[in-house]
């Protein structure tokens, strides 16, 4: 394994509290240039492309899936700081890439990323690693807050982030959903830190966390996930994201999902 930005800290941080934060990942030179390929991607959109907020309201977009059309998206995920650390945290050698996802929210938009896990939107067992990165100083308040040791409570109904068209299977669902976190901070104590463009958060996909609220300035940010290289696909009886219908990987229950469509990066 080569050099990592992670330190035992990190990894201990993310058993105990689902959460870590980690500074400078990246640089200023690769935060404008993941800047302009997000403006190449969003002129040219994926099958996975959405809006998120309502018509007619600035604009708040994500797109799945794109390291493939654009190399500066390709080197990210591919090689250096961010599969090292996600190396570090498994404790492996190499780990599977499940999806990159990018989110532009324009000036003046304020449609935010609701209170979520990302796990539940997968069917997969164990649980992933999402690496959130701010490509843009952050307007205001809108970065990304989570609620340490969520991951070791409930797993909550995934919740559907689209006004327009779903982001979601239509299966029935039997999980709970999930509680006014902001509501109740003795119950739901927020870890909120400040972000400077390169910064990123480590979360456990069972995590709660939250994004986005009034922008006053555009806002970039990825968020790329990884999961461990013995991941497997699983069945649930709740909604998963829709991608997953375009897996070949689906309803092979106990397969493992690393392959083309989810390679697996050495580190
Ligand atoms: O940046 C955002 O608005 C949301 C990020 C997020 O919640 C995620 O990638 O799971």
């Amino acid at each position: 394994m080569t050099e990592t930005l992670a330190t035992d800290a990190t990894v201990k941080a993310i058993d105990d509290d689902g959460v870590a934060v980690v500074r400078g990942v990246i640089d200023a030179a690769q935060c404008d240039r993941l800047i302009a390929a997000v403006e190449d991607l969003r002129a040219d959109p994926g099958p996975h492309f959405r809006t998120l907020s309502p018509e007619g309201a600035p604009l708040v977009q994500s797109d799945l899936f794109r390291w493939r059309d654009h190399p500066e998206f390709e080197a990210l995920v591919t090689k250096g700081p961010l599969p090292q650390l996600a190396a570090a945290i498994f404790g492996s050698d190499a780990v599977v890439l499940l999806e990159d996802q990018y989110f532009y929210s324009a000036a003046g938009s304020g449609t935010p990323s609701p209170w979520h896990q990302d796990h539940p939107y997968h069917p997969l067992e164990p649980w992933f690693l999402t690496i959130w990165i701010p490509l843009d100083p952050v307007p205001g308040e809108t970065g990304l807050r989570t609620v340490p040791k969520s991951h070791q409570g409930p797993t909550y109904a995934p919740v559907e982030f689209s006004a327009g068209k779903a982001t979601l299977t239509d299966d029935a669902n039997v999980l709970a959903g999930v509680p006014a976190i902001d509501d109740d901070p003795v119950a739901f104590p927020v870890m909120a830190p400040s972000f400077a463009p390169g910064d990123a958060m480590l979360l456990d996909s069972r995590a709660l966390h939250a994004a986005g609220g009034h922008c006053a300035s555009t806002f970039r940010r990825l968020s790329i996930r990884y999961a461990a290289a013995d991941t497997r696909y699983t069945a649930r009886d709740w909604p998963v994201a829709s991608f997953w219908d375009d897996h070949d990987v689906a309803g092979q229950l106990g397969q493992r999902i690393a392959g083309h469509a989810f390679p697996v990066i050495p580190t």
